[in-house]
């Protein structure tokens, strides 16, 4: 029966899309938690409670102007000399960083002053996937606005997903 193969096809299917997606869940972490991207807070010990893999995304809140979001070559992040080496920059003062590559990422505040008063920070995004590790569920930290609306647009997504995936078995089951 036709039938019957298209119903393995699309079972196959359903557990590919199943796996991907509790690979390619992603994380939001605000930078810094409730104290936001600022002066006074330690970066380094806010970054080290996680563990950062490739999708997650680091938001950057501060007052536009008074902070701002270099990603630095790991040289130029010690040294605070951001003359050279600087790979990216943000100041939006929201600033969405996605960690699309496995590597390490390091950041600083190019605010003088400000990377050597301790606005800087490095994380290593790791790939997930493949004989995966299961990385500890982080507790993202919720701010007010624009951090929950992402929480909802990735679970939204994930859930639609999953209905095309019934809809699908369902005309396999038909057919
Ligand atoms: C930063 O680095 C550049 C070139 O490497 C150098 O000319 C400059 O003096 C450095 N600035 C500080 C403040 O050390
Ligand atoms: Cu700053």
């Amino acid at each position: 029966m036709a039938g019957t193969y298209v119903f393995n096809f699309f079972l196959i299917i359903l557990l590919i899309v199943f796996s991907l997606i509790s690979q390619a869940k992603s994380e939001v972490y605000t930078v810094g938690g409730e104290d936001n991207w600022d002066t006074g807070t330690d970066y380094v010990a806010w970054s080290q409670q996680y563990s950062f893999n490739v999708g997650d995304i680091l938001v950057f809140n501060y007052v536009m102007g008074q902070h701002n979001v270099y990603e630095m070559t790991q040289d130029t992040y010690r040294s605070c000399n951001s003359s050279t080496g600087v790979l990216r920059i943000y100041h939006s003062g929201n600033d969405r960083v996605t960690l699309t590559e496995a590597k390490q990422y390091w950041f600083i505040c190019q605010i003088p002053g400000h990377c050597l008063g301790g606005m800087k920070f490095g994380v290593e995004a790791k790939q997930v996937g493949g004989n995966g590790v299961p990385s500890p569920p982080p507790t993202p930290t919720p701010t007010p606005g624009s951090e929950q609306g992402q929480t909802n647009a990735v679970s939204t997504r994930e859930i639609g997903i999953v209905w095309i995936c019934i809809i699908a078995l369902g005309i396999s089951v038909l057919m």
